[in-house]
């Protein structure tokens, strides 16, 4: 049987961690990348440089971004499957007292760095008639306090991946955007500076999303019929909906 490769971004933790480990107990090999290298590096000493490539940088760095791509063992080179995970959500401000670089941060790499590396992949996706997911937000479609600047990389992701389904209509390639809600992960760690009492607090008694739920979901996309895409799926934990408008009164 042949096997397939995929390259995962963000590969060092939450939905990108847990995605390595379904793909590679599903036979493929796997490019995993993030810029912490110590989280990735033990992944080839579990299942072996056969299955597992690290590529350890900032996917904002596009130098850096395309030697990695040159550097690919000739096992990895022939890529099926981009899953453009790697992203983040700086600060719960709102606009007219965030943080402009925290802006920059989110737009260039839930964005920028996105576009950059299918952009790179986009021949060889072709070639194999492989597939790309995007992991998008619920953020995406539901506007919320504080979620300015992320809200709108999401959106852009979103709708980037429907465009790309049309202009590679024809061609075999697959795209879908993943639309999760609120996921444990490190997601409001790292949102949040740091602060492990404000993610403990988002979570609790939430049942949220688990980053396992993220992996079986990409790899129930990967693996149907080649005849059939998934456009958009958008998930939440069920503990989580809708709420009403908001009023300000003078
Ligand atoms: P985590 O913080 O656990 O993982 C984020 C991953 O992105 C890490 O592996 C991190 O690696 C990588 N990353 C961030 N910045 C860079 C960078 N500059 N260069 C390379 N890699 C980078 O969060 P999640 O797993 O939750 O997030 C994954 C995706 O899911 C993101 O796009 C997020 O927006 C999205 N999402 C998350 C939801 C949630 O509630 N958790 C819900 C909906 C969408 P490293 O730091 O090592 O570079
Ligand atoms: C993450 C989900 O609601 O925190 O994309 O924006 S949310």
């Amino acid at each position: 049987m042949t096997v397939r490769t995929a390259w995962i971004t963000g590969a060092s933790s939450g939905f990108g961690a847990a995605s390595v480990e379904r793909f590679v107990a599903g036979g493929w090999r796997v490019i995993a990348s993030a810029r912490r290298a110590e989280r990735l590096q033990p992944l080839v000493e579990r299942h072996g440089a056969e299955r597992v490539h690290v590529a350890a940088f900032d996917i904002r760095d596009e130098a850096a971004m395309r030697s990695a791509h040159a550097a690919l063992p000739p096992a990895f080179a022939g890529v099926d499957l981009l899953v453009n995970n790697a992203g983040l959500a700086l600060g719960t401000a709102p606009a007219q007292q965030a943080d402009l670089a925290q802006w920059k941060q989110m737009i260039d790499t839930n964005v920028t760095a996105l576009v950059t590396l299918t952009r790179l992949l986009l021949p060889t996706l072709i070639e194999r008639r492989g597939a790309i997911v995007n992991i998008s937000s619920t953020a995406s479609t539901y506007p919320y306090p504080g979620g300015n600047v992320y809200g709108g990389t999401k959106a852009f992701v979103s709708q980037f991946s429907l465009g790309l389904r049309s202009d590679l209509h024809g061609t075999g390639v697959r795209v879908t955007s993943v639309e999760p809600g609120m996921a444990q992960t490190e997601f409001t760690l790292v949102r949040t500076g740091g602060d492990q009492a404000a993610s403990d607090r988002l979570y609790a008694g939430a049942q949220p999303i688990t980053a396992g739920d993220i992996a079986e979901t990409l790899w129930w996309i990967a693996t149907l019929p080649p005849h059939l895409n998934i456009n958009r799926i958008e998930l939440m934990p069920v503990s989580q909906s809708f709420a009403g408008f908001q009023v300000h009164r003078d």
